[in-house]
């Protein structure tokens, strides 16, 4: 690919000047919205649903004291972290935006959950209303010939669901799975509020950029509060999200939801070193991200801000920042009154500014609503609040036996429509399979290479990304040759932001695409940990089975070239500790191209783990279409005294071992589970009641390795056909050293498998 920007030395003096960050530009009211064509149902509908939020978080309150009459015997357990005093920030920003628009939330994000389908209810045809309403529609009285029965039906349902997952109940947005903090709903784009601080920013900048790649039209706002600001995750998100190679730009708003405290750590004066964060869009671009600040405590100033911003992202110029001042009237969370750390001036001048006083009091200024209907419109939030609640008290509780319902999709993108697959015109350069040897062989990285092609070739939705994988083809070369064929659009370096790359692609993987990432070593993996163990890990199952998340983490476990502690480990048991993930751990270049295939085709989030020392390793690897399902295992040797489990490099090990124990009379069977989550305990469980014994290999320290869990699994299921305890041979539990005697002690070696083999067997 040709360069297009040339880095070329230049020291001119001078300084480096910022534009300006505004703050506080919106001038309007209510009588200047009108004015400007706000059609007063519009802002009474902006009133109903602050009252919703309001008196949804007040019921919480009452439902934790235990003296919610309606539901005086219900206990509510779980979280309460309340947003009372922010609604404008939820019903500013869902009013200015598109119902599928996309949004990440919170654990403070009822309300934002109630804006954003109640903003999507209120746009809703009948039909879509009904469809919203399915079964549940026997519930209700109305009249389908008459919209607004139909809808106040849908927003009564919207609100008991809402409120169903918060009691953790079968008919709850997430089915219970997820609750308060981990509420979601994929119909409109909400996609999901998160318990951990921070940890949503890299999936919206990925559904953004999802948005974009897909031209779609859809932007993403990402709400956040000031303590999440402060994580590492926002830097990596705003970088990634500005990086210039984005043509058209990513569009998404970031939304500081500025609280002023985080828990009780206070932005202003105390953990940051700067009055408004907004300042940090200078940071990140030379626009400053169109960062501004505004008053979170105006929906309307909320709802210009964020149309402005929109508007921004639709037409090519995301990200922006915006800063939206604002404060929690309660505590963190109903355990803290807040007194600690906060005067009682500085609550009630906020207070005094209360959106849910100030609103309403323009209505009756300017005649949209007299005194006595704004008095209605309360009586009838609280109605449909204390009816939500009600419902959601009798509701399903979840059948224990469900448990493992919504863990895994069990779809795949195997019957794909031919107008997903690239188009000819799109390739910039001939594709072609790699060149086989005399006997069909070709190098490891050449076989994922190869994969990577065919598979984007099939299907326009995959992307690859991650650190230097572009012009240079990946610093094992796995990825070389890609980018000449599908340019940059689908094949691009990301900044080295581990985090940033795994949430991305989670949040890519959700809005439409296939995203293939790269994390170089998987020593690094641990710098991702959250946005893969908590975030694209936890994702389907925490919102009740209802996300799909089709996305590969391909990366690499070296060893024996005395790279030592940092880059040599075997890291692949921290992420089998997480349901929800595939891991997959390739023993051959014709299992790497087969298993690939699949992961890219699985509709789950994939840890791809690829070994350095295959990549120049050479194996018959046919060009036809082929794949290998996931979670087969494989004999790769069979054998009579003894099985053998060993996977990826520590296979060849093995096999070595074996060569060796044969030539002194044993026999042995090498069982390579090729996939460890799920692993095919039949497979290796058959082979150790056959033969009796059972050795367990891997590269990872003894300690909580993988090969603990195989053989506490293979005990346990084939405790009467074992003859002796089942062993393991793994690295000593140390970091792997650098000098090559000692890297040699420490990484599994054939004549210390053969030895175990041996006094099994007892030779
Ligand atoms: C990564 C992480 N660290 C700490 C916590 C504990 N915690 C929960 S909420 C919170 C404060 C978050 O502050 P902010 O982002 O401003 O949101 P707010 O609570 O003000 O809405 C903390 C520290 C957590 N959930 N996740
Ligand atoms: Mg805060």
């Amino acid at each position: 690919m040709p360069k297009h920007i040339d880095v070329l030395p230049s020291f001119q003096r001078g300084s480096i000047e910022f534009a300006p960050i505004p703050q506080f530009v919106y001038t309007g009211d209510l009588k200047t919205e009108l004015q400007a064509g706000l059609p007063p149902e519009a802002a009474v509908t902006m009133y109903d649903h602050l009252l919703h939020i309001r008196n949804f978080e007040e019921t919480i309150v009452q439902l934790k004291s235990g003296r919610y009459k309606p539901l005086s015997d219900f206990r509510f357990i779980g979280a309460t972290h309340l947003s009372i005093g922010q609604e404008a920030v939820a019903v500013g920003t869902m009013a200015a935006i598109n119902p599928h628009d996309y949004i990440t939330s919170t654990h403070r994000g009822h309300g934002h959950s109630i804006a954003k389908g109640a903003f999507a209810l209120d746009r809703a045809q009948v039909e879509d209303l009904l469809e919203f309403l399915g079964e549940a529609a026997a519930n209700y009285e109305f009249d389908e010939a008459d919209r607004n029965s139909v809808y106040q039906a849908a927003l009564q349902e919207h609100l008991f669901r809402t409120m169903a997952e918060l009691f953790g109940k079968e008919e709850g947005y997430c089915r219970g799975r997820g609750g308060g903090m981990h509420i979601a709903d994929f119909n409109v784009g909400h996609f999901g509020a998160n318990a951990i601080v921070g940890g949503s920013y890299a999936m919206a900048t990925g559904a953004a950029m999802a948005a974009d790649k897909l031209g779609d039209g859809k932007i993403c706002v990402c709400l956040v509060g000031d303590g999440a600001a402060n994580n590492g995750i926002a830097h990596e998100s705003y970088n990634f999200a500005t990086m210039a190679q984005f043509e058209n730009g990513c569009p998404i708003i970031y939304l500081i939801e500025n609280n002023q405290y985080g828990m009780t750590g206070q932005q202003v004066g105390e953990v940051t070193g700067m009055l408004r964060l907004a300042r940090r869009g200078a940071g990140y671009n030379d626009v400053n991200m169109h960062a501004e600040v505004v008053s979170g405590m105006d929906p309307l100033a909320v709802r210009d801000a964020v149309k402005r911003a929109a508007e921004k992202c639709r037409s090519g110029q995301g990200p922006v920042l915006l800063e939206c001042l604002t404060y929690r009237y309660k505590g963190h969370s109903l355990s803290d009154n807040g007194s600690a750390y906060r005067s009682d001036e500085e609550e009630a001048a906020w207070m005094a500014i209360d959106p849910l006083k100030t609103f309403p009091e323009q209505l009756i200024e300017n005649d949209v609503l007299d005194a006595d209907a704004v008095e209605a419109h309360k009586q009838a939030a609280a109605a449909l609040i204390e009816k939500a609640a009600i419902m959601a008290g009798a509701a399903t509780d979840p059948d224990p036996g469900t448990i493992y319902e919504g863990l895994y999709a069990d779809t795949t993108s195997e019957d794909l429509d031919d107008e997903l697959a690239t188009p000819a015109e799109e390739l910039l350069a001939e594709p072609e399979k790699a060149r086989r040897d005399g006997q069909g062989r070709i190098l490891a990285r050449h076989a994922v290479a190869e994969a990577l092609m065919e598979e984007m070739l099939r299907d326009r939705r995959v992307i690859l990304y991650g650190e230097d994988v572009a012009d240079y083809g990946g610093a094992f070369g796995a990825t070389r040759g890609l980018l000449e064929i599908f340019g940059r659009k689908r094949v691009f370096n990301a900044a080295i932001s581990e985090a940033a790359i795994c949430g991305t692609a989670a949040g890519a993987s959700m809005a439409g695409l296939r995203p293939v990432a790269e994390i170089m070593y998987i020593d690094f993996v641990p710098m991702a940990m959250d946005q893969i163990g908590n975030q694209a890990a936890k994702n389907r199952y925490m919102f009740g089975g209802k996300a799909t998340l089709p996305l590969v983490i391909r990366t690499t476990v070296g060893g024996g070239k005395g790279y030592a502690g940092q880059h040599s480990q075997s890291l692949e048991a921290i992420v089998t500790m997480f349901p929800g993930l595939i891991v997959v751990v390739p023993s051959s270049a014709y299992d790497l191209k087969g298993l690939l295939k699949s992961a890219i085709r699985d509709d789950n989030p994939i840890i791809f783990i690829e070994h350095q020392h295959l990549y120049t390793s050479k194996d018959e690897v046919p060009e036809e279409e082929y794949t290998i399902p996931l979670g087969v295992g494989n004999i790769t040797r069979e054998g009579e005294d003894i099985t053998v489990v060993a996977y990826s490099f520590m296979r060849h090990i093995a096999e070595e071992a074996a060569q060796m124990a044969a030539a002194e009379g044993i026999s042995v069977e090498i069982v390579d589970p090729r996939t460890l989550l799920p692993l095919d305990t039949d497979l290796i469980n058959e082979s150790v009641k056959k033969t009796g014994l059972l050795l367990c290999v891997n590269q990872a320290p003894s300690i909580g390795c993988y090969a603990e869990h195989i053989a506490y699994q293979a005990q346990e299921a084939c405790f009467e056909a074992l003859k002796r305890p089942v062993r393991i041979v793994a690295a000593h539990d140390v970091p792997p050293p650098m000098a090559a005697p000692l890297e040699h002690e420490n990484i599994p070696s054939p004549e210390k498998i053969l030895r175990n083999i041996k006094e099994l067997v007892g030779k």
